[in-house]
């Protein structure tokens, strides 16, 4: 007789509810970056706030570390096709950077060290939805998944929780971010399966 253990058996098959369309589960944790590694030691981190209007506010790690932090356990989902369950986080909800801020903004651009750009709509970004996480398993976020902070944004394909993120610059038009404007999706939902521009 078979032993069938929960969280084994059929979890992860192309027919799981769970997996958004053309997606397949991984137990690993894979690297996808662009550039190389910044490496940003604590003390010289921040985090910008930039308004329509160019009014900024900053945050440095100890303030990043001083505002409430959520535990988030979420599956993600990488454009490349994989994806992973229960990845568990913690980290500050993007409401509490927003907190107080009046704005006509409709999207923003996460913003990064080394330069990575990837837009959003603020309706992703508010509501529960987003996270600027630190710590990722239990432990502080490691420079290759984006540490010391990065987005956190789930429900949208991975591109989109942007590694090393230093700001988001709040806009009034929407603008291509760096794979936005290399032919990938504009949105990136992976249950409607925006993968590439014109899907
Ligand atoms: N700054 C930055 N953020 C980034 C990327 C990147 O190249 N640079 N790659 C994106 C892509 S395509 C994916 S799938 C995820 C990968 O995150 P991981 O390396 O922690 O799996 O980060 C996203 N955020
Ligand atoms: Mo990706």
């Amino acid at each position: 007789m078979a032993v069938v253990n929960r969280g084994f058996g059929s979890k992860g098959r192309s027919d799981d509810p769970r997996l958004p369309p053309g997606q397949h589960l991984t137990d690993g944790f894979p690297v996808l970056s662009a550039s190389p590694t910044p490496l940003i030691p604590k003390d010289k981190w921040a985090f910008t706030l930039t308004s329509e209007t160019g009014a900024q506010r900053s945050w440095r790690w100890h303030e990043l570390l001083d505002l409430p932090s959520e535990s988030v356990v979420t599956d993600i989902h990488c454009v490349t096709r994989w994806s992973k369950f229960d990845t568990h986080w913690q980290g500050v909800s993007v409401d509490a950077i927003l907190a107080g801020v009046t704005t006509d903004a409709t999207h923003a651009m996460a913003t990064c060290y080394g330069g990575y750009t990837t837009n959003l709509p603020l309706s992703e970004l508010r509501g529960g939805k987003a996270w600027i996480v630190y710590r990722y398993g239990g432990e502080d976020l490691g420079a290759l998944h984006g540490g010391p902070a990065r987005l956190l944004v789930p429900q949208l394909y991975f591109w989109k929780s942007a590694k090393w993120l230093n700001g988001l610059r709040l806009l009034v038009r929407d603008e291509p971010g760096f794979w936005e404007g290399a032919g990938y999706h504009n949105h990136g939902d992976p249950w409607r399966e925006q993968r590439y521009e014109f899907d």
